[in-house]
């Protein structure tokens, strides 16, 4: 009677640390960083260098590294800066590179607040093109604009409603779109959550299926199973031109593994038994 008391307590904590998952970093971008003012005009100040710092885990995590932005732009105002409170992206990309995949066998999900404009409405030529999310952008690949969709694994890309597609978002897979889904609205902020999960754990290869589940604005669900690649953990924000657009509260979780929750099931069951 007292075991089975204890099992299901031991079980009750296991459950409990599954469901929340631990933080493996975050941003909120409270600060400034890279030169210009980011405010999308391509004649604005000359010699602007892309950065986005270094990621500050406001919201948990202990990962710190330096954001690999660019690239620069001398002679023109387009690049990657953070202004105290998001981290912007005009003609440039951004990638974290902590491999969340090899720090999460069983899967991992990213979490982010988004919009195509920092000022609204919008200032720039045509309130036209994208802000794409890239994963498994290699180690060492050169920054563009374009490094999200083409240097990546897997991609969403979000853009405005009309330039000839049937909807206004695109999911790509080693640099090819490959299906389409609408956002709703594409002028005002969203949140997207990527639930990524290897159907074998910690096989996130070329010739391994990842199942993705993107959920935009926490209602509007797609599913995708993918082949996964090289740092397929690798995190990339990308934004053409036309205009200036964010992110914000980044948040990249781990699922946690069986065998730490069954060595922490063990260890509560001892506690417990030492305390009786
Ligand atoms: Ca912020
Ligand atoms: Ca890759
Ligand atoms: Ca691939």
């Amino acid at each position: 009677m007292k075991t089975a008391f204890l099992l299901t307590a031991a079980a009750s904590l296991a459950l409990g640390t599954a469901a929340s998952g631990q933080v493996l970093y975050s941003d909120t971008f409270q600060r400034v960083t890279g030169s210009g003012d980011g405010n999308g005009d391509p004649n604005g100040p000359a010699d602007n260098f892309s950065d986005w710092g270094m990621n500050d885990n406001a919201l948990g995590g202990s990962v710190v590294q330096t954001w690999v932005a660019g690239p620069d732009r001398a002679g023109g105002g387009r690049n990657a800066v953070t202004d105290g409170n998001l981290g912007i992206s005009h003609g440039t990309s951004s990638t974290f590179e902590f491999d969340a995949a090899a720090a999460s066998p069983l899967g991992f999900t990213i979490e982010f607040d988004f919009s195509r404009f920092v000022v609204t409405p919008d200032p720039g030529p045509g309130a036209g093109g994208y802000i794409a999310f890239g994963l498994g952008v290699d180690g060492g690949t050169a920054p563009s604009d374009f490094t999200a969709l083409g240097a990546s694994d897997f991609a969403l890309l979000f853009q405005q409603a009309n330039n000839g597609n049937a909807a206004n978002a695109e999911a790509w897979v080693d640099g090819a779109s490959i299906s389409n889904f609408d956002y709703l609205t594409p002028d005002v902020p969203h949140r997207l959550k990527l639930e990524v999960t290897p159907q074998v754990a910690g096989a996130y290869g070329d010739a391994d299926l990842v199942d993705i589940v993107a959920t935009v604005d926490g209602s509007i669900v797609q599913n995708y199973t993918v082949n996964g690649g090289a740092d397929f953990g690798h995190f990339t924000v990308s934004a053409n031109n036309f205009d200036t657009r964010y992110i914000d509260n980044l948040v990249v979780t781990t699922v946690p593994e069986p065998a730490t929750l069954a060595l922490a099931g063990l260890g509560a069951i001892a506690m417990l038994r030492r305390r009786a």
